[in-house]
């Protein structure tokens, strides 16, 4: 792919008031564009030297109007984001403003950059890998610092680093195996025996990358929780104390809540979604009715459940329909309302069903400690992993995956005496599936689509 050549702009920060907006340029023509409206103060001299800040005034050279006071920064290539000669235009932040500028940016020679552009051409440049580019959104995503913390060390190539080393040696491998070819008939068993050895190794490392998704997935999009169970047990007061906050309306009157209430929360670091539902019991009209349909459509794709109970009430045949229909998903029993005096017959639940049962009251507080911590435990195993890479992109995954495929196919061959050329091929492609991961071989479709999912300006 040529690198472009044209200069593009955009409003790099939110549109709305605030104290600073950007409006950043990247291109050959950036530099230009900047001198042609920017008006610096005091000696004009050293006005725009590469990586200072410099205050001034933007403006309308039509009308020679003042747009807004400014502070401009050149970063001459390569040493920028893009690897081109970038400005960047800290205004004021109003929607008058940025636009106004942008305008201005636009009529002197620059073009409207489409989302993600700068970070392509930053990728295109060969100045970061695509699992770094790929980074700058999870980091703008990150909801949670233990996230944040996943993200930064991807944007600073540590994923990328480790799937080059994977690569290497894999490359490395596959030219023994093509020595080994070429030298025909006396290919020794050694080689076979050194290859196989090492391609153990390799899958090893590479099973380790590929199960890390698991947790990857949950940094990336959080964790999905739904709180369920019978009209007025405290689903929505339980919602009301993870968040703090009089969220959601609460009453004595049972089937208070129609509709599904999402919000994000934070547990120990883990982003989790928890949805509040609708009381499951037999309809009393079309608006409950539909409310219902909902729980039972978020229940079908939940990560964990929490079936809520009130253990001041004996048990209802709703509940024990409901509980057999989720025999076999990730739930958590809870007995709400244990300030009230219990009725539930525990050990019937406990014998009956296999989940894990925990007492609270969303009233007082009381367990609510207990329950974030069995909730994180259920969904990290033994906790977040803090050491090694952690994989949070399909996209990194559906390639690693078949990486390994092609590795194990690779040792099949071996294995059963097949000719060297048959495992050269599986060599070759496993080592193509970890260039796609850093973007080293990757379709323009493929490209296209991860940089769409970018916001404008970055
Ligand atoms: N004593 C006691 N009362 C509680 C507790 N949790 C909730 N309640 C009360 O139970 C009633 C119902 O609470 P909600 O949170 O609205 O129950 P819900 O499950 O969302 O009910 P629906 O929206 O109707 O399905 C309210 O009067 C709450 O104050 C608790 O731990 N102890
Ligand atoms: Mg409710």
């Amino acid at each position: 792919m040529p690198p472009p050549h044209d200069t593009i702009a955009a409003i790099s920060t939110p549109l709305g008031e605030a104290g600073i907006g950007i409006v950043r340029l990247s291109g050959p023509q950036a530099e230009s564009i900047a001198r042609n409206l920017f008006h610096p103060y005091g000696d004009n001299t050293k006005a725009l030297n590469s990586h200072h800040l410099v205050l001034g005034q933007l403006i309308d050279p039509a009308q020679g109007e003042v747009v807004d006071e400014v502070l401009v920064s050149l970063m001459q290539a390569p040493h920028s984001y893009t690897r081109e000669d970038v400005i960047e235009i800290n205004c004021h932040s109003g929607y008058g403003v940025l636009a106004r500028i942008l305008d201005l940016v636009l009529a002197h020679g620059a073009r409207l950059a489409v989302p993600g552009e700068f970070t392509q051409r930053a990728f295109l440049s060969g100045r970061i890998d695509l699992t770094q580019a790929e980074a700058v959104l999870e980091v703008i995503q990150a909801r949670t610092s233990a996230s944040l913390r996943v993200a930064a060390q991807h944007l600073a190539g540590r994923l990328g680093q480790e799937i080059r080393d994977l690569k290497d040696r894999l490359t490395e491998i596959l030219s023994w195996v093509e020595a080994a070819i070429d030298f025909g008939e006396e290919t020794p068993e050694l080689v076979c025996d050194e290859v196989r050895r090492e391609l153990t190794a390799l899958e090893g490392r590479l099973q380790v990358l590929q199960d890390s998704y698991t947790q990857g997935r949950l940094f990336r999009e959080g964790l999905d929780v739904v709180i369920a169970g019978r009209p007025n047990v405290g689903k929505s007061s339980l919602l009301n104390r993870f968040l703090q906050e009089e969220r959601v309306i609460v009453t004595e009157i049972p089937g208070t809540t129609r509709d599904v209430i999402e919000e994000m929360v934070s547990i120990q670091g883990l982003p989790v979604r928890l949805s509040d539902t609708a009381g499951l019991r037999p309809a009393q009209d079309r608006a409950e009715e539909l409310g219902i349909q909902r729980t039972q459509e978020r229940l079908a794709r939940a990560d964990l459940i929490i079936y809520l109970l009130d253990l001041s009430q004996p048990l209802a045949p709703e509940d024990e329909l409901q509980l057999n229909a989720l025999i076999g998903r990730s739930v958590l029993l809870v007995l709400n309302k244990a300030d009230l005096v219990p009725v539930l017959p525990v050990e019937t639940l406990r014998s009956r069903w296999p989940f894990p049962i925990l007492t609270i009251s969303a009233l007082t507080g009381q367990g609510l400690h207990q329950l974030t911590n069995t909730i994180f435990q259920t969904a990290t195993g033994n906790g977040l992993s803090r050491q090694g890479q952690i994989v949070t992109q399909a996209r990194h995954r559906q390639n690693l995956v078949a990486c390994l495929k092609f590795i194990k196919q690779g040792q099949t061959i071996l294995s059963t005496g097949q000719p060297l050329e048959l495992l050269a091929l599986d060599l070759q492609e496993a080592v193509r599936q970890l260039a796609e991961i850093l973007g080293e071989e990757i379709g323009d479709d493929v490209l296209d689509r991860i940089f769409a999912q970018f916001c404008l300006g970055k």
